[in-house]
């Protein structure tokens, strides 16, 4: 059967997600920024879109300034993300701990007179490159045998979120990722239902999201492309899309729509108007907002079995954690009615290697 290890994989999150929430203290806790005026958070890919989302999930919660930038940016325009004199703390990240230019964009960080700085890894390869590399590397322990990411990049996820609270403690945040983790079954129970919806007479795959969830819809799309061949798959900051993409709208455009905290009020019109345009719609959603999911085509809700108020503590970074599973079933059955193989997809290794 085509895709067993990425299924696997995928389904493996519930496994996965406690080991990395009980079993990382000590390591974050050995990786201590020091005074730095910024964190600059850098990958490739999949790992560009966890950059992202530790990024703002540090601003958020640790109250740092933060950056992001996918790594040859780091290579090939320096000017434009250091200046002289800077005090930066570095992380990057890499599922692999070999994308070459990860490891160039350490060794040209880590050769600059001008700008210091702790620089940390984060990766699922303990005997890497990037391990060596790095003063300290947070080892996540999944080992993935198929070419796209799936469950390493929640369980790095994860990983960020923890790390980002060991900066600032927060009872609240903490007990209430707890609960999530504690939920991680529940994505993947709509499985089947995804497959209906794989099956849609669809060619154009848009899917939007802001703040937190923008970079879970950069990877639901790259999911898209990497698992399934889909040529139009493309993501946006939700209400960037009124912007003229939404010119492209049709009757074959699927809008996948991740509905944020702060932004449903203005996220739900939307959700009508592309409708009306025609597109097929699909929200993910807390039961909170179910009355605003309702209004697409199909609708997920993520926190079925959550507490009372846990998903309102940890708001968006629950809603990453939980949805992105959806989009990489999304993903998977639709590669699986391509005939595609989201094992070894076409022209793609597990890293880019230069
Ligand atoms: C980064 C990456 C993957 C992607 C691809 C090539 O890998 O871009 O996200 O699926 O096949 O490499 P890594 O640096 O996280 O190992």
């Amino acid at each position: 059967m085509h895709g067993e290890h990425t299924i696997r994989e995928i389904f493996g999150q519930p496994d996965l997600w406690p080991r990395v929430l009980e079993g990382l203290g000590p390591e974050l806790a050995a990786m201590p920024f020091g005074e730095v005026q910024e964190v600059v958070f850098t990958g490739c890919g999949s790992s560009y879109h966890l950059a992202e989302t530790g990024a703002k999930l540090f601003a958020a919660w640790a109250g740092l300034r933060t950056r992001f930038v996918p790594a040859s940016e780091l290579i090939l325009f320096p000017e434009v993300i250091f200046l002289a004199g800077d005090r930066v703390g570095l992380v990057a990240l890499s599922r692999t701990g070999t994308t070459s230019e990860v490891l160039q964009a350490v060794a040209a960080f880590r050769a600059r007179g001008d700008v210091s700085g702790p620089v940390f890894g984060i990766t699922c390869t303990e005997q890497s490159a990037l391990a060596a590399a790095c003063e300290r590397t947070l080892v996540i322990p999944s080992r993935e045998e198929s070419v796209v990411m799936t469950q390493a990049f929640t369980g790095t996820l994860l990983a960020l979120a923890n790390w980002a609270l060991v900066q600032k403690p927060d009872p609240l945040r903490e007990a209430a990722l707890r609960e999530a983790v504690r939920h991680a079954e529940t994505p993947l129970r709509h499985s089947d239902a995804l497959k209906g919806i794989a099956s849609w007479q669809v060619r154009n795959f848009v899917f939007l999201g802001g703040g937190l969830l923008h970079p879970i819809a950069c990877e639901g799309a790259l999911k898209m492309q990497e698992m399934a061949i889909e040529a139009s798959a493309i993501a946006y900051h939700a209400l960037e899309y009124r912007h003229g993409p939404k010119s492209t709208v049709g009757p074959d455009t699927l809008v996948i729509l991740l509905i944020s905290e702060a932004g449903a009020s203005y996220e739900a019109p939307l959700l009508d108007e592309l409708r009306g345009l025609g597109a097929r719609t699909l929200a993910i959603a807390t039961s909170d907002q179910a009355a605003i999911a309702a209004r697409a085509d199909a609708h997920f809700l993520c926190d079925a079995g959550l507490a009372a108020g846990a998903v309102e503590a940890v708001s968006d970074a629950a809603r990453a954690l939980l949805y992105t599973p959806l989009l990489q079933l999304l993903a998977y059955h639709r590669a699986v009615r391509n005939g595609a193989d989201p094992d070894a997809p076409r022209h793609l290794s597990r890293s880019v290697i230069l």
